[in-house]
């Protein structure tokens, strides 16, 4: 039986397999991408039972990601393939410093075409949290409608909410519609973990104790502000506290490093850590995790993750 109910778009991801402008690139790597994926990977891999929800298309994209999810043991049984619409893939490109450059092929994805029935499908038998992330309602009127119908579901079973907002302006209308509807959003949730980053476009400060003061100003009481390197601040009722980060030699992409984080917060909630352990262990996967080019192949398993915090202790 599951206990953590995810909703999102999976995308394959094409990596350059050699430097330079992805036009000049003859040869990729085939992964996989998704932010709420990806925090299914990391729970799974931990050894917790995580369904996914959401619409592929019917085809060899839509196969192989269908095939990865299983082979990561994450529940499929609500996943559904649309007839019409295709599965939405990345490619992102290899560069010795900085970000890479990640284009999306997305627009009208099969997944973009979900709807509150696949919200009314779930069974949330069993179900102790749901992670909501800001990427789906951005996708479409109809995805943005199902998330809001997961939060309202998730609130009938009485069901812990976390929020992270991942901000992605590239696929909403406006800064302005994205800043109010991921701010409406995280108001309906029990735990928002923003970035600083995220902090100054949504309300306008990167200083985490500002960001703390303004969610729980909007009736969030536990809000996990992300400090990159420098780990985490916690606002948790009226205590708060910094749970540092820890040191990685060399960064190779960043990307993915916030759901590592998700992905190990979630479990220690899961576990009844308290929020402190929690949030070390989300501070550990989230440094394990920019030390690998994919958006997921870093995502360590229970054995890995207790060296790895034991070795640094
Ligand atoms: O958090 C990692 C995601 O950015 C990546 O996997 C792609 O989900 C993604 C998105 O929609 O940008």
């Amino acid at each position: 039986m599951s206990e953590v109910i995810l909703f999102g778009e999976p995308m394959a991801l094409f990596m350059a397999d050699t430097y330079g402008p992805l036009e000049e690139v003859e040869h990729f790597t085939r992964s996989l991408a998704g932010a709420e994926v990806n925090v299914c990977i990391g729970l799974t891999r931990l050894g917790h039972k995580a369904t996914y929800i959401t619409r592929l298309g019917d085809e060899p994209l839509g196969h192989y990601i269908e095939n990865f999810l299983k082979k990561e043991s994450i529940g499929t049984e609500f996943i559904t393939y649309d007839p019409i619409y295709k599965t939405g893939f990345q490619l992102k490109s290899k560069v010795k410093s900085g970000d890479p450059y990640v284009p999306y092929y997305r627009k009208g994805s099969a997944a973009s075409h979900m709807g509150i029935k696949e919200i009314d499908a779930i069974d949330f038998n069993g179900i102790k949290l749901v992670h909501i992330t800001g990427i789906p309602p951005a996708l479409s009127d109809t995805c943005r409608e199902a998330t809001y119908r997961l939060i309202e579901r998730a609130k009938e079973n009485h069901i812990f909410i976390t929020f992270d907002p991942n901000l992605r302006p590239a696929l909403w209308e406006s800064q302005e519609v994205m800043t109010q509807t991921i701010n409406d959003i995280a108001s309906k949730c029990h735990m928002i973990l923003p970035g600083t980053s995220e902090g100054l476009i949504l309300m306008g400060s990167e200083d985490p104790e500002k960001i703390a003061d303004f969610y729980q100003g909007l009736g969030i009481k536990k809000v996990l502000v992300k400090l990159g390197p420098d780990g985490a601040y916690v606002r948790d009722e009226d205590t708060s506290y910094t749970v540092p980060g820890f040191k990685v030699e060399k960064v190779v992409d960043t990307v993915g490093a916030g759901d590592g984080f998700a992905a190990g917060v979630i479990s220690g909630l899961l576990e009844n850590l308290s929020i402190k352990e929690s949030v070390l262990r989300g501070n550990a996967i989230g440094s394990i995790q920019v030390t690998h080019i994919s958006d997921n192949e870093g995502l360590p398993t229970r054995q890995e993750l207790d060296e790895y915090i034991k070795q640094r202790n």
